[in-house]
């Protein structure tokens, strides 16, 4: 067994879920050929980073992150800082020759993306983009019976990622509200994750009719540095612009032939991390809502007339993904659970000398989808998304 030496880049939501992964994927899927090595994570300020460390199990802690990078002890680059430094960080780690795994969405614009993903291409190292969804048993049975024929051809898919922790204007402003830190609002924040699902399951996306409003101009300032999500409130503080949508709503062609809608919303009260996926074809229906995340409803047209009607495959062992988690289904799977097993897909890629998926050039297709949608938003028409040539890195 092998050690794999991360350096962690961010300890705050995202900095907890990664590291409470590299803890629990030795418990989860044993025997594991590399064993990762809490080395050192980086931090705004020292004082951050060392209370990082001690929280998280690293044994160094920096300011720094070019330190993590020019360390020549550490294997592999975790970046899970606000977007506007995700470019910046992958670029380095992947020049320097670390493998990265980065947060979603990959970057703030499709320029950026498209410059992690050349970087990316001009190395043999492993890249990731943490959509980490997808790795929901629940979704990978989806793909499962996709791939198997079980729906026959897509014919239409629905999919929505509705939030409320942001509904109250009284949700501090947070680097989430702000353009020059996110890079866009609703769209690269939570739309990203239901577009990485509906391209895993149902292909590209080739066309797209959007609208987008901002309905939450202003908040309060927040006070300190990692996002709040709502759970501090300064009602009577300073305010600042929001410069980012807060909804957005999306036509979709895909390649296939297939049509659909995606559609994402900051102030959805009452739903909490409402990411819903409804995929019908011509021989059944898939539907999955990741509020009930241990369950896939799935119908078939073959089960006849007298008996049609969704059923429930509560997900367990015997499902993708799940074997390794716990030993009957009813335990359930929660948040923690999907980034143990992205982790764990990073670590087989890495040991294996593989591709994982999603990668950056994932990532920058779902760039170029986020693209296209705030430009139909912008001007009202149907625009095309230029689709990645993956075997010429070009766009067309
Ligand atoms: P957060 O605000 O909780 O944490 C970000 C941390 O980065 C903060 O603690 C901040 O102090 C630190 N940071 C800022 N500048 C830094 C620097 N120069 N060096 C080192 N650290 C620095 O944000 P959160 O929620 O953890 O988001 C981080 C990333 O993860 C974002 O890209 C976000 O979109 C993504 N994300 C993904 C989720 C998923 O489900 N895959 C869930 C939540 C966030
Ligand atoms: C806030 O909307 C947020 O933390 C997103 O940034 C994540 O990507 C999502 O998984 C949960 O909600």
């Amino acid at each position: 067994m092998k050690k794999i030496h991360v350096g962690l880049i961010g300890g705050g939501f995202m900095g907890k879920a990664h590291s409470l992964a590299y803890s629990a994927v030795p418990m989860f899927f044993w025997p594991t050929e590399l064993v990762p090595v809490k080395h050192t994570i980086a931090e705004a300020t020292a004082g951050l980073a060392a209370d990082a460390a001690a929280r998280f199990g690293f044994s160094k802690s920096t300011s720094d992150w070019r330190s993590i990078i020019e360390d020549p002890e550490i294997d592999l680059v975790d970046i899970a800082t606000p977007n506007n430094l995700h470019a910046e960080i992958a670029i380095a780690a992947l020049e320097a020759g670390k493998h990265v795994i980065c947060e979603k969405p990959i970057a703030r614009t499709v320029e950026e993306a498209a410059r992690m993903y050349e970087a990316a291409r001009a190395t043999d190292r492993v890249h990731m983009v943490a959509f980490n969804y997808r790795r929901t048993p629940a979704v990978a049975l989806a793909k499962r019976f996709i791939e198997e024929g079980a729906i026959g051809r897509i014919l239409n898919v629905r999919a929505t990622y509705l939030q409320d922790w942001s509904a109250d204007p009284n949700s501090p402003l947070s680097w989430r509200f702000k353009k020059a830190v996110a890079g866009s609002g609703a769209v690269g924040d939570i739309l990203t994750h239901v577009l990485d699902m509906a391209r895993y399951l149902a292909g590209e996306i080739t066309e797209v009719s959007s609208l987008t409003a901002n309905i939450i101009t202003e908040r309060p300032l927040q006070q300190g540095g990692a996002d709040s999500l709502g759970n501090t409130k300064n009602d009577n503080g300073p305010k600042g612009p929001v410069d980012v949508e807060d909804e957005v709503l999306s036509l979709v062609k895909f390649a296939s032939g297939a049509i659909g809608s995606v559609e994402a919303t900051r102030n959805a009260w009452g739903r909490n991390n409402f990411i819903t996926l409804e995929i019908h074809g011509s021989e059944g229906s898939i539907a999955f809502n990741y509020e009930n995340r241990d369950e896939l409803q799935v119908c078939f047209k073959n089960d006849g007339d007298d008996r049609r009607g969704f059923r429930t495959v509560y997900t367990g062992p015997n499902h993708p993904n799940g074997a390794n988690l716990w030993p009957i289904p009813a335990l359930g799977i929660g948040y923690g659970e999907t980034k143990i097993i992205e982790a764990h897909d990073l670590f087989q890629a890495i040991a294996g000398g593989e591709p994982v998926r999603p990668d950056f050039g994932d990532g920058y297709q779902v760039a170029l989808v986020d693209n296209a949608i705030l430009e139909s938003a912008a001007t009202g028409q149907w625009v095309k998304v230029p689709q990645l040539n993956r075997e010429t890195g070009k766009v067309a």
